[in-house]
């Protein structure tokens, strides 16, 4: 993988591609045996053995503790679709309001349960081949260094899963997101990379794997490209509140356009590493399995590349309005870039208008738009497809994975008019 230069390990499907194959390189080194033949070992199953992740004796113990406690923070049914301890942001409620989501909206996304996490005894452990002096942070030495404050989205790599059904009639695995899986906040804290230079950040580091203090230690590891780019943070703030428990409190880390899963909550240790570092979360779960990709060895199949591009409107499906005229008002986002077009289709993609963009179109974050109809009796299909700055725009279909990650066609939101 020499081709793949150094800066271009920011973008995490050439990050993840270049990792595997050192990877494969490193091991089959280690185990004295050819490239080509664990290979062949791993494509029978032998990758979390070599990955060596205790992933399901973890699994087993946050089960038992299931019974307790998901989610902290009030999640009526006016406000959110209730998944356990997944909580889907309802679009309806984003109409009327400003740039970013109030922190009793946003939606969450936990693996287990939200632990809670006493900030006077928190430390953060930054460690590892990868710095020449390991330390512990206490909360007020984080808040005592320079602070950033970045307008960003997180969006889970899930979101819109449940348009597979429709789309192949058949569910792909996981909670079943509508669009709600995203939120757009305020994020202040100090830069990651102002921390790993305390710690002695050296230069032949490679890997940056932030880890949480949940009950499966949810971790994902960055290259240190993007662990040191200007807006990836260790947040203590949302919208200028202290973070909320449900949303990583006391810190989270915050890594823009990548997928959710890598904006680790309740952080409690990072590793950095001069080695390329894997996780259960980049080589048997946040990857694209389906027969319209390879699998990627340590990884079973493709493993995620960054955010994608997608438009909700800010209604329920399947909402009622009455008969005459409306503003209809939506978001559309991209991770690539600022969106540049939104449409709309009132007849099924026979023909687009264009809606209004609103300022700021913040990027990777949202634009807001909107468009009036003068709405008929009946029922009716609402399409809405967005395209960015770099010439992305939505696809009328996206292949079938297994996990049900990146849906970003262009969905049918229902209305019914009387
Ligand atoms: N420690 C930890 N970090 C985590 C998770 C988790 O379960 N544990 N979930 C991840 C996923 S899959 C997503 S989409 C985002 C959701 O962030 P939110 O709950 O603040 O919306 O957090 C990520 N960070
Ligand atoms: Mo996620």
């Amino acid at each position: 993988m020499a081709w793949i230069h150094d800066s271009d390990l920011q973008h995490e499907a050439l990050y993840q591609v270049a990792r595997a194959d050192e990877f494969m390189w490193q091991r089959s080194r280690a185990l004295g045996i050819s490239r080509r033949r664990l290979l062949q070992w791993l494509a029978a199953g032998g990758a979390s053995v070599l990955v060596g992740d205790a992933w399901p004796r973890q699994a087993q113990a946050a089960q038992a503790a299931s019974s307790q406690e998901l989610v902290v923070k009030p999640t009526p049914p006016e406000l959110f679709f209730d998944y356990g301890s997944n909580k889907e942001m309802r679009w309806q409620n984003m109409s009327q309001r400003g740039y970013v989501v109030p922190n009793e909206l946003f939606f969450v996304r936990n693996h287990t349960r939200t632990p809670r996490i006493d900030v006077s005894t928190w430390r953060l452990k930054v460690e590892g081949s990868g710095v020449r002096r390991p330390l512990e942070l206490a909360y007020d030495t984080l808040r005592s260094m320079p602070s950033v404050s970045v307008i960003r989205g997180v969006e889970c790599a899930g979101n819109g899963r449940s348009f597979f059904e429709n789309a192949y009639g058949k569910k792909a695995q996981g909670t079943q997101w509508k669009l709600g899986a995203i939120g757009v906040a305020e994020w202040t804290g100090v830069r990651l990379r102002d921390v790993l230079d305390r710690a002695g950040l050296k230069r032949t580091a490679k890997d940056v794997m932030p880890e949480g203090l949940d009950d499966l230690k949810v971790r994902r590891p960055m290259s240190v490209a993007k662990a040191v780019a200007e807006d990836t943070i260790l947040a203590y703030a949302m919208n200028s509140e202290p973070l909320p428990p449900d949303h990583g409190s006391p810190v989270r880390v915050l890594v823009p356009g990548w997928i959710g899963v890598a904006n680790i909550k309740w952080v409690g240790r990072i590793e950095v590493s001069e080695e390329a570092l894997f996780s259960h979360w980049n080589t048997d779960t946040y990857i694209l399995i389906g027969s319209d990709y390879q699998p990627n060895p340590p990884a079973k199949g493709l493993v995620l590349s960054r955010q994608n591009l997608k438009s909700a409107l800010e209604l329920d499906m399947g909402a009622q309005l009455q008969a005459g005229r409306h503003r209809m008002t939506g978001r559309s986002w991209s991770a690539f870039g600022k969106i540049t077009r939104v449409e709309y289709s009132l007849d099924r993609g026979l023909t687009w208008q264009l809606a209004r963009l609103q300022e700021p179109r913040i990027s990777p974050a949202w634009a807001r738009w909107d468009f009036d109809w003068d709405a008929r009796p009946g029922q009716h299909t609402i399409r809405v497809r967005a395209a960015d700055e770099h010439g992305h725009a939505q696809p009328e279909n996206v292949p079938w994975n297994e996990q049900g990650y990146l849906y970003d066609a262009v969905v049918d939101h229902p209305v019914i008019v009387a």
